[in-house]
């Protein structure tokens, strides 16, 4: 099989670390790169959670630190949702690995100019690092063949009352990204507010093998729901968009990041119905198969050891 090589853009975060997991074992991908970002945490934190991920697995992806902070503002940071450390709930050996030396966004540009083919880029975080390689490299987007991102919403949000986390973290990168003419798809609240896994599978992850019962421990401290009412999977919905894109409905539709908005920054604009004339810039993912989801979930985690 011809495995689609991705570079996953993180913040770990606790629906992070299971993302990763489902790309590391999919068999569909081949990661080529994690690069990590301010987000759920400080990126000192994000950064240590993604190389004691890869060393849980024992897996030696490259991983590359990334921005510290947004473009332009203070962080924001959703420790109430996935703990102080980012990854509550599970003790961690030390990370065996190093981050390579360079910052993200190089390492993202290098690893697209050595593809012989155009990349596919996975942002389950705040678009920081990804804007300033579009700043520094703008020629670089004919290497990029489709970024999925896990962000957004055509309706509520879920840090402002409009707004999603990581595009309310950084307004203005994310602004960035939607405006570079990139083929995006979006997956957002729409779906990953549904992507849910039941307390009834969730139950079961403790014996299905060594990542499942490291998982299980972390999502007992993870906020996004609960173990007794199901948890909200949004970054996985990003991975299961790359491999069972089946299980989306999507609509290419105009969409803006709002930037200056009193209330309203980091709000995405989803023009479904076309009223601003403006020509569609993404794919935006407007509903999910959820049972095929859970059972895809399932499949994928089984196979991680
Ligand atoms: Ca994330």
């Amino acid at each position: 099989m011809n495995k689609l090589p991705v570079i996953i853009d993180t913040d770990p975060g606790i629906d992070d670390a299971v993302a990763i997991a489902a790309a590391l074992y999919s068999p569909e991908l081949d990661v080529k790169l994690l690069t990590t970002v301010c987000g759920n945490v400080s990126v000192e934190k994000t950064t240590r959670n993604a190389l004691q991920l890869m060393t849980f697995w024992q897996q030696s992806v490259p991983v590359a630190r990334g921005a510290a902070a947004p473009l332009l503002r203070p962080a924001r940071d959703a420790a109430s949702v996935h703990g102080e450390s980012g990854m509550a709930g599970y003790h961690f050996e030390p990370a065996q690995y190093n981050t390579i030396d360079k910052p993200a966004f190089q390492a993202i540009y290098d690893c697209l100019m050595a593809s012989d083919t155009a990349m596919t880029i996975v942002t389950i975080g705040p678009l920081t690092n990804i804007a300033l390689l579009l700043t520094q490299y703008p020629e670089c987007k004919s290497r990029i063949k489709r970024v999925v991102m896990m962000g957004g919403s055509s309706g509520r949000g879920n840090l402002t009352p409009t707004a999603e986390f990581n595009m309310a973290v950084d307004p203005e990168a994310a602004a960035h990204v939607f405006n570079s003419g990139l083929d995006i798809v979006m997956c957002g609240l729409d779906v990953t507010n549904r992507a849910i896994l039941t307390p009834e599978y969730l139950a079961r992850l403790p014996v299905l093998n060594r990542t499942g019962k490291m998982l299980h421990d972390i999502f007992s401290h993870y906020r996004s729901g609960s173990m007794e009412t199901g948890l909200r999977m949004h970054d996985l919905t990003a991975i299961a968009f790359l491999v069972r894109p089946a299980l989306f409905r999507t609509q290419a539709c105009f969409v803006a990041v709002e930037t200056q908005g009193e209330y309203t920054s980091g709000t995405t604009v989803v023009d479904i119905e076309q009223h601003s004339g403006k020509s569609a810039n993404a794919e935006v993912a407007l509903d999910i198969d959820v049972a095929g989801f859970q059972k895809w979930v399932a499949d994928v985690l089984a196979l991680a050891p």
